[in-house]
């Protein structure tokens, strides 16, 4: 005993018990002055943040970031400048279950990488897919309420994923996507990265690009049956979270390769796809990917809860040289995710150890606000302007604040966005389907529509399934008719189509 520090209260005061609350005689009344139960229960019923809403479950570690090549010409952010370096934080997750859910149901992966810069900290908050089910956020929370649970029997249910996403034409895509491999990895190492919008970058002369970031993964693609999933889900739901931080432990270090897209800026206004639209991809024939370097994840977080839960990524965490650009989806991601961090973790949530920047200082007039735990020195004002030269507090500088910007002009209106000669909704998925899947792929792909139709119960939405994959390929449409109803070569995971 004696060689172990003293159990202390929230204040530092040694405390007696940890075993015995304070009550009258040892039969009777517990004393709400016992200071150390109550405080102890109290910081017990706050110990759960709200979870992420979508997102919920997941994992990550913190790495290094290295640029091996010379893409100078197209940005100058510090981060990717020949040979920089720069401390990087990357969480996977599940999108529709929460917490507790198993990480092998079939679901696209997100992909949040930050890299903490000398220019402040810049996140990438991606998937495993290059594309995403939906081109304006404003419909986001119906497509998250539909796959995660009924309102009243708290269940997962088919009938509603199916219902949406055949109602959203814009989904199959995506949707082609998660049926697919990529549905179901063999584990987080195993799966690449997308930035999957189109961001900017612009260069030290001023000149703008569109460009898409890939995060391709070392240890190769690789799925996971079906039927394995299921096993996994039951025996250990924690099997990702669990691989990754194994991995790590014992020296295994995985890495991706950072590559880009580039458009030039003024070709976007001609590309056949509306290059602003997430539900495309760019053809690598009219845009190769160019490499930017490689980062290895070399460090388990010390405490999960403290670097994982209350990390607080937000695709508004730009530097200078790198930018949005107008995909309707990220503009609205930009606002939504602070939005969310306030909520969850709280006003001051950047200032906690992982969301404060690691490689850049700190300095606004912002203050004060629940937890504020940093400050500002007496001789720093409170505002700004203000004539007290470098002691009184910084001054923003359009020169070192460098923004991405594009043209904007134009009536406000709800509308949808003008289409290009070869925007549509299911030429790219077809595409996928016929000519990027190879026939065990289209195999698994169509034994896995199977499986999601037979847990259809409403005709009306049944028959849209058949239509809505007719359209992405018309004999796969056929073929699914005629399937129907057969049992499929793999049982899926339950809860699966997320
Ligand atoms: Fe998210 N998303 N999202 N999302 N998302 C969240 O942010 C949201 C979208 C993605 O590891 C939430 O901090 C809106 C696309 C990842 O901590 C929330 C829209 C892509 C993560 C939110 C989208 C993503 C989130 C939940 C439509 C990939 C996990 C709590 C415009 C390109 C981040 C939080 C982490 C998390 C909103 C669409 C990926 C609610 C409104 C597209 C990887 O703010």
């Amino acid at each position: 005993m004696a060689d172990k520090p003293a159990t202390t209260t929230q204040t530092g005061t040694p405390v007696a018990s940890d075993a015995h609350s304070l009550t009258v005689g040892a039969d009777g009344v517990t004393a709400l002055h016992d200071r150390y139960l109550v405080e102890k229960l109290a910081s017990f019923n706050r110990e759960r943040v709200p979870e992420r809403n979508p997102h919920a479950k997941g994992g990550g570690a913190f790495g290094e970031f290295e640029v091996t090549e010379d893409v100078s010409q197209y940005t100058r952010a510090a981060v990717f400048q020949p040979g920089a370096k720069a401390e990087t934080l990357l969480r996977f997750s599940s999108v529709a279950g929460e917490q507790g859910s198993p990480d092998t149901w079939r679901d696209v992966r997100g992909f949040s990488l930050r890299f903490y810069t000398s220019e402040g900290n810049l996140d990438i908050v991606g998937n495993n897919t290059p594309t995403f089910f939906l081109r304006d956020a404003i419909k986001f929370p119906d497509f998250i309420h539909s796959q995660k649970r009924l309102g009243d029997s708290g269940l997962r249910n088919a009938d509603m994923q199916w219902d949406f996403w055949t109602l959203s034409p814009e989904s199959a895509h995506q949707v082609t996507y998660v049926m697919g491999d990529r549905g179901l990895s063999q584990s987080w190492r195993h799966l690449n990265g997308y930035g999957s919008h189109t961001y900017q970058w612009v260069n030290a002369e001023g000149e703008r690009f569109w460009v898409k970031y890939h995060f391709l993964s070392q240890q190769g693609v690789e799925r996971m049956s079906a039927g394995e999933a299921e096993r996994i889900a039951g025996e250990d739901s924690d099997y990702y979270r669990r691989d990754l931080f194994d991995a790590i432990d014992r020296g295994d270090f995985p890495k991706w390769d950072v590559y880009v897209q580039v458009m030039p800026y003024e070709e976007a206004k001609t590309y056949r796809f509306n290059p602003f639209d997430l539900t495309k991809t760019w053809s690598k024939k009219d845009y190769p990917r160019i490499k930017v370097g490689t980062f290895t994840l070399n460090r388990n977080p010390e405490n999960f809860f403290a670097q994982i839960e209350q990390a607080a990524f937000s695709p508004g965490n730009q530097v200078p040289g790198t930018g949005i650009s107008p995909d309707k989806m990220l503009m609205a991601r930009v606002f939504s995710y602070a939005d969310a961090q306030r909520y969850r973790i709280g006003a001051n949530f950047n200032q906690l150890p992982v969301n404060q920047p690691h490689a850049a200082e700190v300095s606004n007039y912002m203050h004060e606000g629940q937890m504020q735990y940093h400050f500002n020195g007496p001789a720093h004002r409170v505002y700004t302007p203000n004539s007290y030269g470098a002691a009184g507090g910084p001054e923003a500088d359009p020169a070192r604040g460098v923004e991405a910007s594009w043209e904007s002009d134009g009536d406000l209106v709800r509308s949808a966005a003008t289409l290009r000669p070869e925007d549509d909704d299911f030429g790219q998925p077809g595409t996928l389907y016929r000519e990027v899947f190879d026939d065990e792929q289209r195999e698994r792909f169509v034994q896995t529509l199977v499986g999601q139709y037979n847990a259809l119960t409403v005709p009306a939405i049944q028959e849209r399934f058949f239509w809505y994959w007719g359209q992405v390929d018309e004999q796969l449409g056929q073929q699914l008719r005629a399937l129907a109803g057969a049992p499929v070569g793999e049982p899926e995971p339950v809860g699966v189509g997320d």
